[in-house]
């Protein structure tokens, strides 16, 4: 395998990924209040074939990823739905941990939650506070003295050096572009005491009927969504590590106040590189959860689904395009894979080792799933003219590539 290369978020264009005997990747994990939807899969999917391309490039790779399994959506669902907020935790973690499993993804060495991460947590908003990066507002329209928030404009000024963040370093968008996105994601532009609309929450000080943590100086609390990735990543991460991922949805303001944390607290960036998966819809709309158009992993598998078929039907979309699950293109997976195995009977001598090279250039160049699955097709074509009994050495290399490669098991 060739040392990748990647769309970086932040350049805006292609970077290669250098080898360099590790390599070390942290994707976003799910908030874990509903079952894994097609969209979820397609993310974890994307960067699993970058852990596969650099695993058959020789590179050792440190793969990290979080669970937020304590954030408001966890508890307005458990809320809605009279459940434990622990309980429906626990069991979507299972859910999601058994989908990724019968996709093939493959897991990352450490899985860590947010609310065993609060004892890191804490020392580390303490240290922004000293650092007059933070501050602390006080209550309004019944809402408590002591909410923590993230003060962007200081933390912009920290430093002028090559790598230093600023607001915007991530995500290239304008500040109009900035507040639209900032109140679709969970942001607080509106919070009274706030200096400046964009701050983020870096610690909500309890409330009644909310769960809440010791917080040092900060008083019981809970964290909030950006310092909790950042955290993690730096316990297990070297700074910078190579490349933070996730969808498109988390370029702003996700991406952005984590990488401008991870500055503030190290004064070295978060990451080299950021890449973003692009958005799944169903038949032309949206996913979601408003909609009701979720297409859930789990449902398909218990309708008897080969899990190597959604894998396949997630593959045939280049990651970085926004696209739409469809009946007709499962069917198309479906349809591949039976073609794919009914060829591997009559894979022709000698034909394994170019298929292998083509793949690989194709997931080398920012991994063109598309283009490797068209290499195969090729390949299957071309062994069902030929027509003869397999070579089960060639065999064998291209059932093993395809697995190793892409993840779907022929
Ligand atoms: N826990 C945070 C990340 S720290 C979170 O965003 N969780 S999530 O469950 O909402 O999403 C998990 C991952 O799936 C994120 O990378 C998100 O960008 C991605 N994702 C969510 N919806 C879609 C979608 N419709 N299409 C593609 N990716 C999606
Ligand atoms: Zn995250």
């Amino acid at each position: 395998m060739p040392a990748v290369r990647i769309f970086d978020t932040v350049e805006g264009a292609y970077s290669t990924l250098e080898a360099a005997g590790e390599q070390s990747l942290y994707v976003c994990g799910i908030t874990p209040y509903d079952a894994t939807h097609m969209g979820h899969a397609a993310s974890y999917v994307a960067f699993d074939l970058l852990n596969r391309a650099w695993r058959d490039g020789g590179q050792r790779v440190a793969y990290v990823q979080n669970v937020t399994d304590i954030d408001d959506p966890l508890l307005e669902r458990a809320t809605a739905t009279g459940v434990d907020w622990r309980e429906l935790a626990a069991s979507q973690i299972e859910l999601f941990q058994t989908d990724m499993a019968a996709l093939n993804v493959l897991a990352p060495d450490h899985y860590v939650g947010a609310v065993e991460s609060i004892p890191e947590i804490v020392p580390a908003i303490e240290r922004l506070l000293q650092l007059g990066l933070a501050y602390r507002v006080a209550g309004t329209a019944g809402e408590p003295d002591g909410d923590v928030y993230y003060d962007v404009e200081a933390a912009s000024k920290q430093s002028t050096d090559a790598g230093a963040w600023t607001l915007g370093s991530v995500s290239g968008l304008s500040e109009t572009e900035m507040l639209e996105l900032f109140a679709e994601r969970g942001g607080d532009p509106g919070r009274g005491g706030k200096r400046q609309a964009l701050d983020p929450l870096l610690w909500r000080v309890a409330r009644d009927g909310e769960p809440s943590w010791p917080g040092g100086e900060l008083g019981e609390g809970r964290p909030g969504w950006h310092i909790e990735c950042t955290v993690i990543a730096q316990k297990y991460l070297p700074a910078p590590f190579t490349l933070q991922g996730g969808g498109s949805d988390l370029v702003f303001p996700h991406h952005e106040m984590g990488a401008g944390h991870a500055y503030s607290l190290s004064g070295v960036p978060l990451a080299r590189h950021f890449a973003h998966a692009g958005m799944v819809g169903l038949d032309g709309e949206k996913m979601s959860k408003s909609k009701g158009n979720l297409v859930l992993v789990s449902k398909l598998r218990a309708d008897g689904e080969d899990p190597a078929a959604i894998r396949l039907a997630i593959l045939a979309h280049h990651y970085r395009s926004d696209w739409s699950w469809t009946d007709a293109g499962f069917a198309e997976a479906k349809a591949r894979l039976e073609d794919w195995r009914s060829a591997l009977a009559m894979a022709p001598e000698g034909s394994a080792a170019a298929l292998v090279a083509e793949m690989r250039t194709e997931l080398a160049d920012d991994l063109n799933a598309p283009g490797a699955l068209a290499a195969v097709d090729r390949w299957a074509a071309e062994a069902r003219k030929q027509a003869v009994a397999a070579s089960a050495m060639d065999e064998a290399l291209v059932s093993d590539a395809v697995n190793s490669l892409l993840g779907v098991e022929l």
